[in-house]
């Protein structure tokens, strides 16, 4: 396949200004007509051809300013029209007449059809397969959209901007024409019609303007979007009061579907959602949700500002809109909820889910310089690393000049597409900071390692950090520079205060930060009078991971008395990984560690989130990255076991009794404090579950449970620990008897099923693909059995027969005609087979082996599968 690459940049030789289209909409035909006034980039060679791109489409007729074009004049294949020379004018007028069949579109971009009603996914690369177009970025466009539609079938007709204008037609048909006011990419272009259901409200700006919200849901659905309809208000608020970033337009749309290949998207005006991520109560979603929901309302409309209003140029700038909105969503997030609940969550999915890419086959810079398949590249690098890059801006900048520094941004770039290059240049020029070292977070892929000593002189009052900084090699950079990597660190006091040191030789150090840029630094702290236990990385500063040469007793110290919330889950969540991945010996140690969570468990000056999230022992996935290589996954469950077994002992009584005063009598709400209670006495099951007594224990946890957080942990619980008791299988059938006609809640019974440990998981995920609520043309569907069984069940998936391989490599294949991105996106689970052991590590080259070995395989999953085996 083709190779894009960044260097290769060049702007395109013609404009689009504006952008006419008219829908006439038909389940297997439906004609579009775009009517495109085209001007030449000032500039730009006069001769030059106006190649526009194309996927998969069919001319039905084109026109320049009112004629009809001779066949000589252009040449149209699926994927690109080509008019050798177009009109030597300022602007010509381009009208297009295309045919395509949202019924057939399996893949889920361009225009499809779900649940009976018509909707478009254009990002990336989405909007060619709608009509030929400069369908790039940097393209700017202002667009008018008339849809035609049959009343009956579709009495909503939704596309970005406002709506200018609605009546009937013959024959029962209607339509409504929108008007985008603003520019916009075509990857920002929306339509919706159906027959769909409605939540209003309305919203009033900073500026007094009155803003109309809807949300638009399957009939009988409206109740289940009240929540993220509040999100959504709180999210507005939010983001003129932090950010001075008012709404723009007179309507705010948001749609759920049910067939969609991620989260959801942030078309200008008109946000498309997997309704995953909107419809919620407490008998249908569990807290987690909740908590998804009112994150991911938030990033998409945040997005307004970075992403819609300021685009990238380029698809190699996505960390520009992506990465800025995940940190602006993560920072909304811990203004509503618990800050540092929230980091600690958001360190553990980064952990999990961009480390190991970072560290494997598919590892790539935060901006990538060429991609083959840009669908590829919405990845945990892109995203989460993107957003800890902006985090570090703050730390080093301070609260004050990163505002300052988005403020030039959004007054500089507003309207435009704009680069990596103009956001670092916003905050250098706000601050006065030289940000050229901090820009290699953007160039340079790999998790930066710091390997840290200390040694303490009693004599001189000085206290000695020496500090080595290295970046492993990734592919196709096998040569790193230094970062500049902001470390905050305490120097903390046996009275648990943080020291106040005197001057420091060695590195720039300032609040609390030490700016670590070379490969060594003795970082020399005076006036310090006795050893200080040191507290590193506090709140995750940078993205890194420690080498520390610390002792145990210095972490139990930092897991009870750091002031930093986030180092003392650091320290508590170090040694249970130390005593996992060490398998340490020393009955003292362990006998230690129960204590402390003992002493966690029952502390209550800390919020309930903050304990259960403590208590939560690292995953089997995360023990395996510490370890690195020669996995055995089966061997990592044992011991993990055998801990959670241990604590779970020790502390009997104290969890008991813990457990039976969390319970909780009254009206359920949603909010952080609520879900902390219901998290931590969920975690205490969890524990509580193997010892005698734990399948009643977790069938009455079911049985008692008023919400489907209970309930789900509850089910967790019997099905993983005790799936062969009549207990567990009573409460599948409840809940399947209960949610059975919900496909959604009926995710989290597959999931459930599909995450049970144990070779037989195998057989039981294969009988699950043939139960009726089941399809394999549904992203949420598969992504909740084959996507979790993948990721999230080391021991069945990682068989060391192969079987659990050989059975996943069968569906990326059966899904991969129909929906290549979502194949794609399947295929990563294997990006770590090399760490595995050899056995399975042979057994898992097979199965990709399989699939890289099989005809036609679309580019998509192509670039995956080969990036992997490379
Ligand atoms: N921008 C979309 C993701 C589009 C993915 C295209 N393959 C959602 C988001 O990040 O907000
Ligand atoms: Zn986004």
């Amino acid at each position: 396949g083709q190779v894009f690459r960044l260097e290769d940049y060049r702007p395109s030789d013609y404009l689009i200004p504006k952008t006419s289209l008219t829908f006439r909409l038909h389940p297997d035909a439906t004609v579009v007509t775009a009517d495109l006034t085209i001007a030449r980039r000032p500039g730009a060679d006069r001769h030059s051809p106006l190649i526009l791109d194309g996927d998969d489409l069919v001319l039905k007729a084109i026109s320049i300013d009112g004629a009809l074009l001779p066949a000589s004049a252009y040449q149209a294949t699926p994927d690109q029209l080509i008019v050798a020379s177009p009109p030597d004018a300022p602007t010509f007028r381009l009208r297009l007449e295309t045919e395509v069949s949202p019924s057939a579109n399996s893949a889920l971009m361009g225009l499809f059809r779900t649940n009976g009603a018509y909707c478009t996914q254009c990002e990336a690369e989405g909007f060619r397969r709608i009509t030929y177009f400069l369908d790039r970025p940097d393209i700017l466009s202002v667009y008018t959209v008339r849809i035609e539609a049959p009343k009956r079938e579709a009495p909503l007709l939704l596309s970005n901007g406002n709506r200018q204008e609605t009546g009937e037609l013959a024959d029962g048909w209607h339509f409504a024409v929108w008007h985008d006011p603003f520019p916009k990419p075509s990857y920002l272009f929306a339509l919706v019609a159906g027959d769909l259901g409605a939540m209003h409200d309305m919203f009033t700006t900073a500026s007094g303007r009155r803003v109309e919200l809807g949300i638009y849901v399957e009939h009988g659905k409206e109740p289940f979007a009240a929540y993220a309809m509040d999100a959504l208000k709180r999210s507005m608020r939010w983001d003129e009061e932090v950010y001075g970033c008012e709404y723009d337009l007179d309507v705010f749309n948001i749609v759920a579907v049910s067939d969609f290949n991620m989260g959801a998207m942030e078309n200008k005006g008109l946000n498309i959602f997997n309704d995953k991520y909107v419809l919620a109560d407490e008998e249908t979603a569990t807290d987690a949700d909740f908590a998804n929901i009112e994150a991911i309302i938030a990033h998409e409309y945040f997005h307004n500002w970075t992403g819609n209003r300021i685009t990238c140029r380029d698809w190699f700038q996505l960390c520009l809109k992506e990465g800025l909105t995940v940190f602006r969503d993560h920072e909304f997030s811990a203004d509503q909820r618990s800050r540092p609940v929230k980091r600690i969550a958001e360190v553990r999915t980064l952990r999990a889910h961009q480390f190991p890419e970072d560290q494997g086959p598919l590892a790539h810079p935060v901006r990538p310089r060429r991609y083959r398949e840009i669908n590829n590249f919405y990845t945990a690098t892109v995203y989460e690393k993107g957003s800890e890059v902006v985090r570090m801006i703050r730390t080093i900048l301070g609260p004050e000049g990163f505002r300052q520094g988005m403020d030039l941004y959004f007054q500089r770039h507003d309207g435009q597409a704009a680069t990596i290059e103009d956001f670092l240049k916003a905050f250098e020029d706000a601050s006065g900071r030289d940000l050229q070292q901090f820009a290699l977070w953007y160039h340079q892929a790999g998790t930066p390692n710091l390997s840290i000593s200390t040694a303490h002189d009693a004599a001189k009052r000085e206290f000695v950090v020496e500090i080595e900084q290295s970046v492993p090699p990734t592919p196709s950079e096998a040569r790193k520079r230094m970062m500049h990597i902001p470390l905050a660190f305490g120097l903390v006091g046996r009275d648990g205060k943080d020291f106040e040191h005197g001057p420091v030789e060695g590195a720039d150090v300032e609040n609390g930060v030490i700016h670590v840029r070379k490969r060594r630094h003795v970082v020399r702290f005076a006036g310090i009078a006795e050893r200080p236990a040191l507290s590193l990385n506090r709140g995750f500063s940078a993205p890194i991971t420690l080498t520390v040469e610390q002792k145990p007793e210095d972490l139990f110290f930092l897991a009870r008395h750091d002031s930093d919330a986030f180092s003392r889950w650091q320290a508590y969540n170090s040694l249970l990984t130390d005593a996992l991945v060490a398998a340490r010996k020393q009955a003292a140690f362990a006998a230690k560690l129960a204590d402390l969570a003992g002493v966690i468990a029952g502390d209550a000056s800390l919020e309930h989130a903050f304990r259960a999230l403590a208590l939560a022992l690292p995953g089997e996935a995360d023990i395996a990255r510490e370890m690195a290589r020669d996995i055995d996954p089966d061997a990592i469950f044992e011991r993990r076991e055998a801990l959670a077994r241990m604590i779970a002992q020790s502390n009997e009584a104290a969890f008991r009794e813990h457990y039976a005063a969390l319970a909780f009598q009254g009206r359920f709400r949603p909010d952080a404090a609520s879900a902390g209670r219901r998290a931590l006495r969920n975690t205490l099951l969890d524990y509580l579950a193997p010892l005698p007594g734990g399948a009643e224990l977790a069938s009455r946890h079911f049985v008692d449970a008023t919400n489907m957080t209970d309930r789900a942990a509850a089910l967790t619980v019997l099905v993983h620990r005790h799936g062969e008791t009549n207990e567990a299988k009573a409460a599948l059938a409840a809940f399947e008897e209960r949610h059975g006609a919900n496909p959604l809640t009926m995710d989290k019974w597959l999931m459930i099923q599909a995450t049970a440990p144990g070779a037989a998981t195998l057989d039981k995920v294969k009988t699950l693909t043939r139960h009726p609520g089941f399809t394999m043309s549904n992203p949420n569907r598969v992504r909740a059995l084959i996507g979790t069984f993948a990721t999230a069940n080391q021991t069945a998936f990682n068989r060391p027969d192969g079987a659990g391989y050989d059975f996943f490599a069968g569906v990326v294949l059966e899904i991969e005609p129909r929906n290549p991105q979502l194949a794609a996106r399947l295929a990563t689970a294997l990006r770590s087979w090399r760490s595995l052991e050899p056995v399975r590590r042979a057994k898992a080259r097979e199965a990709l082996q399989r699939i890289a070995g099989s005809d036609d395989l679309s580019a998509d999953l192509r670039d995956i599968v080969e990036r992997t085996l490379a």
